[in-house]
């Protein structure tokens, strides 16, 4: 026990926790714990200019680093401002921390400027939502709200800090943070049904979600995949490398729409889905995407995802890498010489279609390589081409995806992050966060024009924070992927075709500029050997660098 303020107490609790970096942005209420920080050695503030931006880089933080990541936000309007984000953090289950400084106790009745109730804002989009009344309660608080945010499903937490719990003193056991063991086996039983359904299945499709990067699984569902000769997509909506992309199995995206959806799972008679969510669609449809009578087979760490839209012949729930291990037993134990020899086959047929496919993809994207305006799939082949082996990839290409997952090789766990919850302006600040918590890999992301102007004062903090991120704008000057989808409409744009409010024209915008009055060296490429150029150049000057990439405009058919 030791008499301390909760300023202190509360700096001190996070560090128990691992905790090393508190994203935020400043206001009279969390003036107590900025003071606090002047002299703190051990913690570092990383400012954000806009409370979205502070969000998204704690989300890239959290899911780069798989870690515990802080923010703090300033009263209702603060944690207003960074609800956007926190939204696309909950879809990913990003662990992290959120904290907002509120009004003193003895003051809030009065309703002052900016007061308002936080807990029940934040409430929708975490595991867990509280205010702190007391000083003493600090340290439970803290290291439950820590707990719960790392304990499976993994995910956002919120806590209000009122002024008056900052600034009082008590005599505080600052006690002692807990894991909840991840590594939870699923159930045996149903690991041997789930072997047989695989087994007797034939044609497997493997459906790759999130999780299987989380819980660094790849050697076992690789495994499982060349086992069972299946291909493998990764879930509709991939934020993490969930499969390596350059495995010969590795299928690539599918179109986030149900007919697409639906023709590629009519080729089956069972879906295995590895911690992938059935399904994140876009757009409603009078196609169900799923087939009627095709046997599922779903593992997941989160139970909410099992059998959430379409029952499963068996749900199984537990951690993917120890679960997977247990039914790569179970299958190689029970497999037949004739399944194998189906598996071999299947195998070789998948194989060959799927580099088939892929040499028609690199054909397309070469026979487009010197065409300007740059078209999306040439530029997607030459930045697979470029990046380094060890590249970390933050996706929010947007409209210009196609070919970025069979193109960008993505092998490892923490080589690709992509926008789960579809608000966009997470992409930018994501990558600061990601290279943050990945100081020795090349961070490289890709982002829409439209997508940038949402957080682009992350940008400063780049600068600001030596952040060595190299930003791609992939600038269309519009928001292409809403006119692709108003034309299919055939409506009146399509007829007249004007899109309202989809232009990012008159003026257009200066990406380079403006990067440079945020600090952050910048360039313009209007030909793919100048992104090549710029690209060697940006990685290896050791600071942020953005190039604003003109691209193809075009935007039927979809
Ligand atoms: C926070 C938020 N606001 C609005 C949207 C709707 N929206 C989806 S995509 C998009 C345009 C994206 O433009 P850009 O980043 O330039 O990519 P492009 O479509 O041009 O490839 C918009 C506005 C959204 N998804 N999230
Ligand atoms: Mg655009």
């Amino acid at each position: 026990m030791a008499v301390m303020a909760g300023k202190r107490a509360f700096l001190e609790l996070l560090k128990l926790e691992g905790v090393d970096i508190i994203f935020g942005n400043p206001g009279t209420t969390e003036l107590p714990l900025m003071d606090a920080l002047a002299v703190e050695t051990k913690l570092r503030y990383v400012l954000g200019l806009q409370e979205a931006g502070v969000m998204a880089m704690a989300d890239g933080y959290a899911q780069a680093g798989q870690r515990l990541a802080v923010t703090n936000f300033h009263v209702a309007p603060g944690l207003g401002n960074a609800m956007g984000m926190l939204y696309d953090a909950k879809k990913a289950g990003s662990p992290i921390l959120v904290t907002a400084g509120q009004h003193d106790q003895s003051f809030t009745f009065t309703e002052p400027i900016l007061w308002d109730e936080l807990p029940p804002i934040a409430r929708p989009l975490v595991k867990w939502s509280s205010e702190v009344r007391r000083l003493v309660e600090l340290p439970r608080a803290i290291h439950r709200a820590a707990k719960t945010a790392l304990a499976m499903p993994t995910g956002p937490v919120f806590l209000s800090l009122p002024g008056d719990v900052l600034t009082s003193e008590a005599d505080l056991d600052l006690g002692a943070p807990t894991r909840v063991a991840p590594r939870v086996r699923g159930d045996a039983e149903a690991i041997e049904r789930a072997a047989a359904l695989l087994l007797e299945a034939r044609q497997p499709l493997i459906m790759a979600g999130d999780a299987v990067a989380q819980s660094r699984a790849h050697a076992e569902i690789v495994a499982i995949a060349e086992l069972l000769g299946a291909p493998v997509h990764p879930e509709s909506v991939p934020n993490t490398a969930s499969f390596p992309t350059s495995h010969p199995l590795f299928k690539g995206a599918l179109t986030r729409l149900a007919p697409a959806m639906r023709a590629v799972l009519d080729q089956h008679d069972l879906l295995f889905s590895v911690g992938g969510d059935l399904f994140t669609m876009s757009l409603p449809s009078e196609v169900d995407p799923m087939p009627p009578g095709l046997t599922v087979v779903h593992i997941d760490s989160d139970p909410w995802e099992l059998g959430k839209n379409y029952p499963a012949e068996v749900a199984i729930l537990g951690d993917l890498k120890a679960t997977l291990k247990d039914l790569l037993t179970a299958l190689e134990t029970r497999m037949t010489a004739a399944q194998r020899a189906a598996a071999r086959a299947r195998s070789e047929t998948a194989r060959a279609a799927i580099a088939a496919e892929l040499e028609t993809l690199k054909a397309r994207a070469r026979a487009d390589a010197a065409t300007v305006p740059i078209k999306p799939l040439a530029l997607m082949h030459a930045i697979g081409e470029m990046l380094p082996a060890d590249a970390v990839v933050i996706d929010e290409s947007v409209s210009s995806s196609p070919g970025l997952r069979q193109f960008v090789r993505s092998d490892d766990p923490q080589s690709f992050f992509g926008l789960r919850g579809g608000g966009i302006g997470w992409g930018l600040p994501a990558a600061i966060g990601a290279k943050l918590a990945l100081p020795d890999r090349p961070v490289v992301a890709l982002i829409g024009d439209g997508s940038a102007m949402y957080t682009c004062q992350a940008l400063w903090t780049a600068a600001h924070d030596k952040v060595a991120v190299v930003f791609l704008i992939l600038n269309n000057r519009s928001y292409r992927i809403l006119k692709q989808r108003t034309n299919a409409m055939q409506g009146f744009a399509a007829q007249t075709d004007r899109y309202v409010g989809m232009d990012l024209t008159d003026p257009a915008i200066d990406y380079v500029g403006l990067a440079r009055s945020l600090g952050v060296k910048s360039a313009r490429a209007t030909a793919l050997s100048e992104v090549d150029d710029l690209l060697r150049q940006a990685l290896a000057q050791g600071g942020p660098f953005l190039i604003d990439i003109e691209l193809d405009r075009s935007y039927t058919p979809i």
